[in-house]
């Protein structure tokens, strides 16, 4: 398995001191003083989150609505061949099929989702086509694609030369039937916005765990799981082995404990701690939570080091943050 990533590893005083700055930037404000809290905001998660950040930004910062935001944010994810783990370029399934999952959801509830869908490069924009052009929230596979035609999009072919070649090299000396599992194989984008008029929105999107099983679905097309937004309180999206994510039903936790009063990262520590007691092999497999709230405080936690997310806010200028980790 390759691994494109370079963590930006921070020294036990840097991370204090920029957690510090992250936490003075961000800290929410009594709610009798509202005019003070941070916005607009932008997060997403790891190294390729600061692209997808740049793109949010441009719209937030000139007025936009959190949701055009959210979802231009990850479609220069979805469109970089670069980025393995996403979108175009993305890893197949053991198969050998690019299979994408993606949602979306706005300050008003709506959600809109599309699973096993293959051949469309901005599965996250046909999500949004589901949300807005239909009564449902979910479409999956060929009828997810046929919906995505009609809607005017592109079929297109996803695997790059490159993943197909790390395919083939992959089936030829791989014979088990669980696909290898480590933190430096699912590199899922999940983007949470606060816009100026102090509204949530977030887009979550994948090409999921690599090798797969073909039809394979993961958390981050399931709205709760690897994504979730409540206006009222906050957001939260979620990376990393969705079964246990899933199981967990982590966005919607972290949401609902920050509703319970918890900061960002601690509400993300809490759904941590919840995977671990619901996964007997947590200390082999990667989750990460992270989490904005609505005063446009950010946190996050993971189980295993290495999971990092990008933050930019009118005081933070599109910076890499290391999340706390458990171990
Ligand atoms: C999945 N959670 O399909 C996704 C993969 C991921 O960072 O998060 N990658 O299980």
């Amino acid at each position: 398995m390759h691994s494109r990533r370079k963590f930006i590893r921070l020294s036990a005083l840097g991370a204090a001191f920029t957690g510090s700055i992250l936490k003075a930037c961000t800290t929410p404000e009594k709610s009798e003083n509202p005019k003070k809290s941070v916005k607009p905001v932008v997060v997403s998660t790891w190294n390729h989150g600061q692209a997808a950040n740049a793109a949010a930004w441009e719209i937030l910062s000139h007025g936009g609505s959190a949701l055009d935001a959210a979802e231009a944010g990850v479609r220069v994810t979805e469109a970089d061949p670069e980025v393995r783990t996403v979108g175009y370029g993305g890893y197949p399934d053991r198969d050998g099929f690019v299979t994408l999952d993606a949602c979306i959801m706005n300050e008003k509830g709506d959600c809109g989702s599309v699973a096993f869908l293959q051949d469309i490069k901005h599965p996250v924009s046909v999500a949004r086509k589901v949300m807005e052009e239909t009564p449902h929230v979910m479409l999956v596979g060929k009828g997810a694609l046929d919906f995505a035609l009609a809607q005017g999009f592109k079929q297109e072919n996803l695997l790059t030369p490159e993943s197909e070649k790390d395919w083939l090299e992959w089936k030829a000396k791989n014979t088990e039937t669980r696909p290898e599992i480590n933190i430096e194989n699912h590199d899922t984008i999940g983007l949470l916005t606060l816009d100026q008029k102090g509204n949530l929105s977030g887009a979550c999107t994948t090409s999921g765990a690599s090798y797969k099983y073909h039809g394979r679905v993961g958390d981050s097309p399931i709205i709760g799981a690897g994504l979730y937004v409540d206006n009222e309180v906050g957001g939260a999206t979620a990376t990393g082995w969705g079964e246990a994510v899933i199981r967990a039903v982590g966005c919607f936790l972290v949401v609902e404990f920050m509703r319970q009063g918890h900061d960002p990262e601690e509400a993300c520590r809490l759904a941590v701690e919840r995977v671990v007691s619901k996964n007997p092999d947590w200390k082999e497999i990667q989750v990460g939570f992270l989490a904005l709230n609505k005063q446009g405080e950010v946190g996050s936690y993971c189980i295993n080091k290495g999971f990092n997310y990008a933050v930019q806010t009118p005081e933070i200028s599109n910076e890499l943050f290391d999340a706390k980790s458990k171990l």
